[in-house]
């Protein structure tokens, strides 16, 4: 989140390539409001299609392209195209001058007659109230931002160029903002307008991967099955249900059928995660429900079981610190941006020894936990599920195929014999001393961790105590001692 170009362009060599995360997430890119305090959200009010934030300028941007490409590490930007800035003016951060009560956007240009307004959206504020109601979603404002009117071809036009340009230099797809609150057929036919990916780096007719940002848990809202059509989206339900279960609302024991048995899109429909830029900050979902960096060991856990589990394509959040107060429910520091210098510029990231980061940066993506989660996924592949096991509660482990095992305990309930997960399981893994990667790596051969013998049926001793650093325990063959 926030990070710099350079920075991203440096991670994407020294880490993400290395350990085997497939793309970066970039914040949105183009120029946007400068607002008071410098709040992280600002980056959600475009004043132009300008490659120009505090991440970097196009040139930055176009070098981090080029070296994550080459890492193996493709770029997907957050693209804002449902509207420009609240109901304020000012500066945006490549100098354009903004007015959002004229709904003067000099820098793209548009005016007032590039947004909705009395005659399409239907409340007397211009306001969206009714979420559910997909009039007022799509054609009245989301929290005051200036609603653009998609249906007119010179806004089309100009949101197809900015994607265009984002394309030619390399960038491998989007996450659509707010997807919810555009009309499917606008965006379907901007992305018919779409060039194919970059031949630099991706073959002949490769087209961009797009997921949608549509929060829907069942009901009457809109439904995300409207977007599935035009690339993935993003699955709330998966973070609510496995939230839910973590949280110890629900018994582990029910995810055994986890996914379309529950109501979730097909697999090859969504794109999941834990946490979020929004989530962890309340601005989705509840604080003290939402899982982030400040519970740990339970980020980790849910982590493991999405990177775990075979379903839709799973996204890590890399945040940052900052003084989370919470009042009524709220944080009252929900707003508070990247760690900065005294002139408002961004602080480098520059990585310790010992892998974590510098300043207020948190990279939950380097969290040994994590990112050998990650390596446990490449090397699970497209295994089904197997060798599930539950203790009847909140004790959890299966196999993917004889390639990967994980078990999981959260139980609460019982004396300690019964909290501790102790259990000979069926791994599924050839025979053999595997290395748990959770607790430690496995370097020059030495498990740093703890490990298991894993007899010739696929049998193995498991052990995760109810109070142990982390919940889990995972092998794979990749860590054979
Ligand atoms: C800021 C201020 C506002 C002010 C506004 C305009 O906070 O008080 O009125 O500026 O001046 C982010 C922040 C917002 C911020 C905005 C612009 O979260 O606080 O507003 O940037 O700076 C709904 C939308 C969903 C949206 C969430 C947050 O449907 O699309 O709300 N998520 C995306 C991004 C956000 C971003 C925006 C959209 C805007 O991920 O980071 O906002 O670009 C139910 C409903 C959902 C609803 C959800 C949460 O579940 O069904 O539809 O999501 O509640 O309210
Ligand atoms: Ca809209």
């Amino acid at each position: 989140m926030e990070w710099k170009y350079d920075d991203i362009g440096d991670e994407c060599e020294r880490f993400l390539g290395p350990y085997g995360y497939g793309g970066v997430q970039v914040s949105p890119v183009n120029e946007h409001a400068i607002m008071d305090g410098r709040p992280w959200y600002e980056r959600y009010q475009p004043v132009s299609y300008d490659i120009h934030t505090r991440s970097g300028d196009e040139q930055q941007f176009r070098r981090m392209v080029q070296r994550c490409n080459k890492a193996g590490v493709r770029i997907y930007v957050d693209i804002v195209l449902n509207h420009m800035t609240g109901g304020q003016s000012g500066l945006g951060t490549n100098g354009h001058h903004y007015d959002g009560v004229a709904m003067q956007y000099p820098g793209v240009p548009f005016g007032p007659n590039d947004f909705h307004g009395h005659e399409t959206c239907p409340t007397n504020d211009l306001e969206i109230h009714n979420y559910s109601n997909r009039i007022e979603a799509r054609n009245c404002r989301l929290v005051g931002l200036r609603d653009l009117k998609q249906q007119s071809e010179y806004v089309k036009q100009k949101q197809v160029d900015f994607l265009n340009h984002l394309i030619d230099i390399g960038v491998a797809g989007f996450r659509s903002d707010a997807s919810t609150h555009q009309w499917p057929d606008d965006l379907r036919s901007i992305y018919s307008r779409l060039h194919n990916l970059n031949n630099e780096f991706f073959t002949e007719n490769s087209h961009p991967f797009i997921y949608h940002e549509t929060i829907y848990y069942g009901g009457n809202g809109i439904n995300s099955n409207e977007y599935t059509s035009l690339g993935r989206i993003i699955e709330f339900r998966f973070y609510k249900e496995i939230t839910n279960v973590f949280r110890n609302n629900n018994q582990l024991r029910w995810l055994r059928n986890f996914g379309t048995e529950w109501g979730l899109v097909p697999s090859g429909d969504a794109l999941v995660m834990i946490d979020s830029h929004d989530l962890r900050v309340g601005h989705t979902g509840q604080l003290g429900f939402n899982i982030n960096c400040f519970e740990a060991r339970l980020l980790k856990a849910a982590t493991a079981f999405m990177l775990a589990w075979n379903y839709g394509i799973p996204r890590v959040m890399s945040s940052y610190f900052w003084d989370q107060i919470i009042r009524d429910g709220k944080d009252v520091n929900d707003w508070v941006g990247p760690p900065t210098d005294q002139h408002g510029n961004i602080l480098s990231v520059h990585p310790n020894p010992d892998m974590t980061c510098n300043h207020e940066w948190i990279c939950e993506h380097r969290w040994r936990e994590i990112y050998n989660m990650v390596k446990f996924k490449l090397i699970a592949g497209q295994e089904p599920v197997n060798n599930w096991w539950d203790n009847g509660d909140n004790q959890i482990a299966f196999s993917r195929g004889n390639r990967a095992f994980i078990a999981i305990n959260l139980q609460k309930n019982g004396n300690d014999h019964d909290k501790n997960l102790q259990k000979r399981l069926q791994t599924g893994l050839p025979p053999g001393i595997y290395c748990d990667i959770i607790s430690g790596n496995l370097i020059n051969n030495r498990c740093m961790g703890k490990s298991i013998q894993v007899d010739k049926n696929g049998l193995s001793d498991i052990y995760v105590g109810h109070d142990e650093f982390d919940a889990f325990v995972a092998y794979h063959i990749g860590a054979r001692v």
